[in-house]
C-alpha cells in the first residue's frame, strides 16, 4: 500500500483512518481545541524548558522534548524511564492541563477506550529535518491503556509497523490536529517519523510538535 491512498482532501471535517484492530488516526479530532494546546504548551515549556536528552548510548537526541503531568519520560546513560521530577531543574513537571487530559481521554474513547486516564504527556518537537527511527513503546508498566498522540504544527510521515522491526511499514501522512489513538492488539507495533519536510505553520513556526498521552505508572 501506498501513502496516496489515504493522502487525499478530507476537508472539511474529520474522519477516521482504521490502522488495525487497537488503533485509528482521527483526522482533525483536536482542531477545536489546537489553539488552547498552543498556549499551554507555552506555558509548559516556560516552566519545562525544551531539552535534548542523551540516548543510552550517549547520542544527543535530535528530537527536542519536555513532558507535563505525574509523570514524564527521561533518556540518559541508564536507559529509557519515567520520573516524577525534571532532572533539569529538580521541580516536579508541570501538571497535565485539563484541556490536554480531556483531549486525551475523549479520543480514547472515540477508538473505543473508555476511561482512558493519562498521567504522562510526553512532548516532541521536531524542527525540519528531523526524524524518529522505528521503535516500540514499552517503558509503561501497564501496556493495557493505549497511547493517544496528537500532532500539531508541521505535517510529517508516520511509519507504522508491524510487531517486528523488519516488518513493511505503512506511510501515513499526520497534519496539523491529527489524533491516533492506539492500544489492544497494537500497542506494541513499531512506528516512527520520517524527516519532517521543511515548512512554515501558521501558529507553531518551522516545527512539528506531538503530545503523546500514557499511562506511565
Ligand atoms: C511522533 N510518536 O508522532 C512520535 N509512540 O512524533 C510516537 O513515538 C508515538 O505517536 C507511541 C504512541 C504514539 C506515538
Ligand atoms: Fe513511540
Amino acid at each position: 500500500m501506498t501513502a496516496d491512498l489515504f493522502d487525499t482532501d478530507e476537508s472539511p471535517g474529520e474522519s477516521r483512518l482504521v490502522l488495525g484492530t487497537g488503533a485509528v488516526l482521527l483526522r482533525g479530532f483536536a482542531r477545536p481545541v489546537a489553539a488552547a494546546l498552543h498556549e499551554q504548551v507555552a506555558a509548559i515549556v516556560r516552566q519545562a524548558p525544551w531539552r535534548h536528552m542523551a540516548t543510552p548510548g550517549g547520542r544527543r537526541m535530535s528530537v527536542a522534548n519536555t513532558n507535563c503531568g505525574a509523570l514524564g519520560w527521561v533518556s540518559d546513560a541508564r536507559g529509557y524511564r519515567y520520573v516524577p521530577v525534571d532532572p533539569s531543574s529538580g521541580e516536579p513537571w508541570p501538571t497535565l492541563p485539563a484541556v490536554l487530559s480531556a483531549l486525551a481521554g475523549d479520543a480514547a474513547a472515540e477508538a473505543g477506550f473508555a476511561g482512558f486516564v493519562p498521567d504522562a504527556c510526553l512532548i516532541n518537537r521536531y524542527a525540519p529535518g528531523t526524524r524518529l527511527s522505528l521503535h516500540q513503546d514499552r517503558d509503561e508498566r501497564d501496556l493495557h491503556a493505549p497511547i493517544v498522540s496528537v500532532s500539531l504544527g508541521l505535517s510529517a510521515t508516520f511509519l507504522w509497523g508491524g510487531m517486528s522491526r523488519g516488518d513493511r511499514a505503512l506511510r501515513v501522512p499526520l497534519h496539523h490536529a491529527d489524533v491516533v489513538v492506539w492500544g489492544g492488539e497494537d500497542r506494541l507495533r513499531f512506528h516512527g517519523v520520517l524527516p519532517v519536510p521543511q515548512g512554515e505553520h501558521a501558529e507553531w513556526g518551522a516545527a512539528r510538535v506531538n503530545l503523546t498521552f500514557r499511562k506511565a505508572g
